[in-house]
């Protein structure tokens, strides 16, 4: 698996590392692991993100490792190539054009069901349940023992993506790896601490006012939520803070799909998608250039979100009809 791997690296000279827009757990994380590898095999290296991380994960020290490009005045190496992990490098947020403009040569880290991926050298394998897995795989190949910031942040990862070792593409491999962390010296209940009971209290009031905007559609089987800009500066709640919200209606027995329509405080809008496993999200983003998993997907919207919601409501009914 690291073989094209060390064949990229050995052609690169100065390396930078970026994921998607809005870096969730996963991405964070993933990113952390590859630069502590890249570290080890000696490569300069640097982590550029469009968007900075979610408080939460500042306990893994991301300052010290993630900068952010600022368009204004990007400082980025003269001459890099470029690893995207998480995503497909036209899904890097709005520094995208800058850090591909300039990349020499791009790899792809990823573990999602686009096609995009494949267009592009590197490792790509959708049966992962997290680009984090995929990282500690790599380290093994190349026989690098992750110190124990390297392991919570790899756990963090696969914690994350996988809503604790339970959602889909959770295997004994995942539990391997995860046993393999906590024998480093990973606490599973320190970081369940760090990513589920430090969220905000405005994010608490947010998740208050999102969920009076819930509705139920086709026989209670398919719910969504809004959450417009405004919504978000009254509660104070920062847009990163809102992806766990719409995993909420799922925790009805009745509910399939749950929908969340959320805009950013710049007036980005997006649909995020959540399913139980029959329908299959990642199918209807695709429809809309977005890109996900089966149970998990989202995508851009241009237009209104009342256009738009009418759309993936009739589409949503010919599956629940
Ligand atoms: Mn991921």
């Amino acid at each position: 698996m690291v073989e094209n791997f060390l064949d990229f690296i050995n052609r690169a000279g100065s390396i930078v590392i970026t994921s998607h827009e809005s870096p969730d757990g996963d991405a964070v994380c993933s990113e952390i692991g590859l630069y502590k590898l890249l570290l080890h095999l000696k490569k300069d290296t640097v982590i550029l993100n469009s968007d900075r991380a979610e408080e939460k994960y500042d306990f893994l020290n991301t300052d010290r490792y993630i900068a952010q490009v600022n368009l204004r005045k990007p400082e980025i190496p003269e001459e890099y190539s470029l690893i995207v992990v998480d995503t497909h490098p036209f899904n890097i947020g709005k520094a995208g054009d800058l850090l591909r403009d300039k990349a020499g040569e791009i790899f792809v880290i990823d573990h999602h069901e686009d096609s995009y991926s494949d267009h592009y050298e590197g490792i790509h394998d959708s049966s992962a349940s997290s680009t984090c897995q995929l990282v500690y795989q790599m380290m093994e190949e190349l026989k690098f023992q992750p110190d124990l910031e390297t392991a919570q942040a790899l756990f963090s990862g696969i914690v994350y993506d996988t809503g604790s070792f339970q959602y889909k593409k959770t295997t004994d491999e995942t539990f391997r790896i995860g046993g393999n962390l906590v024998r480093i010296g990973v606490d599973p209940f320190m970081i369940h601490n760090h990513l589920d009971q430090s969220n905000s209290k405005a994010f608490l009031v947010l998740q208050m006012e999102v969920m009076k905007t819930l509705e139920f559609f086709h026989g209670d089987r398919v719910t969504s939520l809004t959450m417009t800009k405004e919504t978000l500066a009254r509660s104070g709640a920062r847009y990163e803070e809102a992806q766990p919200l719409i995993n909420l209606p799922l925790i009805c027995r009745d509910v399939e799909v749950s929908l969340l329509f959320k805009e950013s405080e710049e007036g980005v809008k997006r649909c995020s998608v959540r399913s139980k496993g029959n329908f299959d999200c990642y199918e209807l983003a695709n429809k809309y250039r977005g890109g996900g998993h089966r149970t998990a997907a989202g995508f851009k919207i241009s237009g209104s979100f009342e256009e738009i919601k009418a759309e993936v409501l009739e589409e949503l009914g010919r599956f629940f009809s």
